[in-house]
């Protein structure tokens, strides 16, 4: 029997595009800085395969006003972390100069260092929404590497206000104290899981309107480890009491439709240890509902223009 080609069926994979100045997906497979459960390098190819298997459409939008570009993945080095770090700014930079939203596909968390200051470097004020269950402010001894270090890695390296930085599903339970009161101090805003339960609309455009005040762009970053550990089993690091698949849907849809929202990344997926693609597959449709969030802007924009 030959395999089904249904002219019918148009999947997003008859969509995508090499180049594109709209949208952008590039794919990082570094996970050097994992102490722990290496494998998130695996991650941007099995994200690609579920993505690109979807349908373009659904109910009240259609992804096909989108023009989406995919470039392949950036070159890395797995013995250096200062040659990849150097390589992924590069990379990002040169694309953020090229594109009207960049999808960033991790990688570990250690990625999104040199991916925001590339985008501090393009729009100056910047904001952060850090979507993860960890705050990533370790303090280690110099040489010391670990994918918990990035926020400490942005405040040393960056000049954005801590208060336009904005975590959302911080776990309850499994972040240390003195993490905690640092971020606070800093005027940084924290939503922990206790806080977003049940108002996670009402959480996430607080959160862009935090990150946005005053600011040119905002990059978010997703650690997919936020989710709880019954729906994402395939992250470095997992623990209860996260959020739901559809809480993170809605987030999405929400974060997409944001005018200053400019870049994304999706990082830790670590497919060695996920279960049946479980964790993959949430990954991949929270893309789409960001992709969901940013057709309807686009479409917003289109209907204003053609009034005025
Ligand atoms: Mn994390």
């Amino acid at each position: 029997m030959p395999l089904l080609k249904d002219p019918h069926d148009l999947r997003i994979r008859n969509l995508i595009v090499k180049d594109s100045s709209e949208v952008t997906i590039v794919g990082v497979p570094f996970d050097g800085a994992v102490a722990g459960r290496p494998g998130a390098r695996f991650a941007p190819e099995v994200i690609r395969n579920f993505l690109y298997s979807y349908t373009p459409i659904c109910y009240g939008v259609d992804l096909r006003n989108l023009a989406i570009g995919d470039v392949g993945d950036i070159d890395i080095d797995r013995e250096s972390i200062e040659n990849t770090w150097k390589s992924i700014g590069n990379s990002i930079f040169e694309l953020l100069n090229k594109c009207e939203r960049l999808i960033i596909l991790g990688g570990d968390h250690s990625i999104t260092f040199p991916a925001v200051k590339a985008f501090e470097r393009k729009f100056g004020k910047i904001g952060l929404i850090y979507i993860d269950a960890h705050l990533d402010l370790r303090e280690l001894p110099a040489g010391q590497l670990s994918s918990g270090i990035t926020v400490h890695k942005i405040l040393q390296e960056c000049k954005i206000n801590p208060e336009n930085i904005v975590y959302i599903g911080v776990r309850e339970w499994v972040n240390a104290p003195y993490y905690l009161d640092k971020a606070k101090k800093l005027g940084i805003t924290v939503f922990t899981t206790d806080i977003t339960a049940d108002r996670i609309d009402e959480i996430t455009q607080q959160a862009y309107n935090i990150a946005s005040f005053n600011t040119n762009a905002v990059y978010i970053s997703f650690d997919v480890d936020v989710l709880d550990v019954a729906f994402g089993p395939g992250v470095n690091a997992t623990s209860s009491g996260g959020l739901t698949p559809r809480e993170v849907f809605r987030m999405m849809r929400i974060l997409g439709n944001q005018p200053k929202v400019i870049a994304i990344d999706f990082v830790e997926l670590c497919p060695p240890y996920d279960v049946a693609n479980v964790t993959a597959q949430i990954v991949a449709t929270s893309i789409l509902y960001f992709l969901a969030g940013y057709s309807k802007l686009k479409e917003l924009r289109e209907t204003t223009q053609h009034k005025t």
